[in-house]
């Protein structure tokens, strides 16, 4: 990878382990640590960004963890616990049982008075799994099993819950910073409602389509529950905004996030030094009235994969690598020309960011710089991203996280 020749020193980790066993040997990385008198470890955000396991045994051994402490990151991997302290801070959550489903009549009763459809999710869930949208009575309980056996399966924990669907919702995540003397600001908000399969493609800030109003107070109420549980560190919440505006908080990410770029770009805040420096115990330099937008800022992801073959992994060697720049343009990336896209991990070559005074501007710059990404030997999702930003529906701001089924699907699936 690219980054790692830009490091003054690096060393390979996990030499007899798998693919995925290298990435997540905490033990090895520790040792390695401590025998070169590490100070700080920062996780990205990929395999152990948010295991709470690896951020104790730094903390154990005195090494600084960049990240929040592994008892907030351990609270809030528990969806239905986070659900909770969400409630206790009066930060709205969506309408269902906030506990784990004991029986059968438990989710009926409650299906029967919120009314289908209802979805049941995995406590410890993520990326879909354990996940199960129910239309109707008939479906209930042959889901409900389902899902269960689905989550002990993936997440060695079968605790569901169940919530009223919201239909057609978007995806709005606010990203916070908070330092250890109690100071948290937000740094406003992100739709990345662009999915497919739980995977994000495009993310924007600020969100085009929310009135200020109600950008403002969900700033305010990731502020409000970051506070109830002493966060210190970078984090995002992630809502779910219905058809009438109405918004409520879902779950938090207490890592930064692949696009946290896009809220660089329209706020200015480097946000991983920030990260990085309240780790070391700074204060945060930054009040909340020195957070000002200003622009529109749209993340690509350019994955390999095959956009015309229900997107495919493609992975193989970029026999011609060659970024966009110019003004208002960022590519953060790893590859090169000669880089291998490994089939292990995940397909992503790059990210391109970019960012004009307003969303016209920023889709105009974004069309430039794709068509200006050139990149052999594997397929890519930049046709993807191309025909994305020649939607009428997508430049109208008429998005959710239906956007891609709806529109994509025929020629996709
Ligand atoms: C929902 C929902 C509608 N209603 N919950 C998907 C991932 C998981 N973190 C939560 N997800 C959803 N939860 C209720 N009550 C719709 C989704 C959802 C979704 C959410 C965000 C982005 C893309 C999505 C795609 C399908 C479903």
């Amino acid at each position: 990878s690219l980054f790692r020749t830009k490091a003054d020193e690096s060393y390979l980790i996990g030499r007899d382990k798998s693919p995925l066993g290298a990435y997540l040997d905490i033990d090895e990385i520790i040792k390695l640590a401590k025998a070169k008198a590490v100070d700080a470890i920062h996780p990205g955000y990929g395999f152990l960004a948010e295991n709470a396991e690896f951020a104790a045994k730094c903390e154990k051994e005195g090494i600084t963890f960049i990240g929040p402490s592994s008892s907030a990151m351990e609270a809030l991997g528990d969806k239905i616990k986070s659900k909770i302290v969400a409630n206790n801070a009066k930060v709205p959550t969506i309408p269902g049982i906030q506990k784990p489903i004991e029986n059968d009549e438990q989710a009926k009763d409650f299906a029967k008075e919120a009314g289908y459809p209802v979805i049941i999710k995995a406590s410890f869930g993520g990326g879909g799994r354990g996940m199960r949208v129910v239309n109707n009575e008939k479906e209930l309980i042959e889901k409900l099993h389902s899902a269960k056996s689905e989550a002990k399966q993936a997440f060695g924990n079968d605790a569901i819950f169940i919530e009223k669907y919201l239909e057609k919702p978007k995806h709005i995540e606010v990203q916070i910073l908070g330092d250890k003397f109690g100071n948290i600001v937000h740094l406003f908000e992100r739709d990345c409602s662009i999915q497919r399969r739980h995977q994000k493609l495009i993310e924007e800030a600020p969100s085009f389509s929310l009135p200020y109003n109600i950008r403002k107070a969900m700033g305010e109420a990731a502020v409000t529950l970051a506070k109830a549980i002493n966060y210190d560190s970078a984090g995002t919440l992630e809502f779910l905004v219905d058809k009438n505006n109405d918004f409520f908080f879902m779950e938090m990410n207490t890592r930064v996030q692949v696009e946290h770029t896009v809220t660089e770009m329209v706020t200015g805040v480097d946000i991983i030094k920030l990260q990085i420096k309240v780790a070391a115990g700074e204060k945060l330099n930054i009040a909340q009235d020195d957070v000002i937008l200003y622009g529109h800022a749209i993340e690509c992801r350019i994955n390999a994969e095959d956009p015309e073959n229900d997107f495919l992994p493609s992975p193989g060697v970029l026999t011609k690598y060659i970024v966009p720049g110019g003004n208002g343009i960022r590519v953060d990336s790893h590859s090169y020309q000669g880089y291998e896209i490994s089939p292990y991990y995940d397909s992503m070559i790059g990210k391109l960011i970019a960012f004009g005074i307003n969303r016209e501007e920023a889709i105009a710059k974004m069309k430039r710089a794709l068509s200006e990404y050139i990149i052999e030997g594997i397929d890519t999702t930049i046709p993807f991203h191309l025909e994305v930003f020649n939607n009428e529906l997508y430049l109208e701001g008429k998005t959710s996280t239906n956007f891609i089924e709806e529109n994509f699907s025929k020629k996709n699936n």
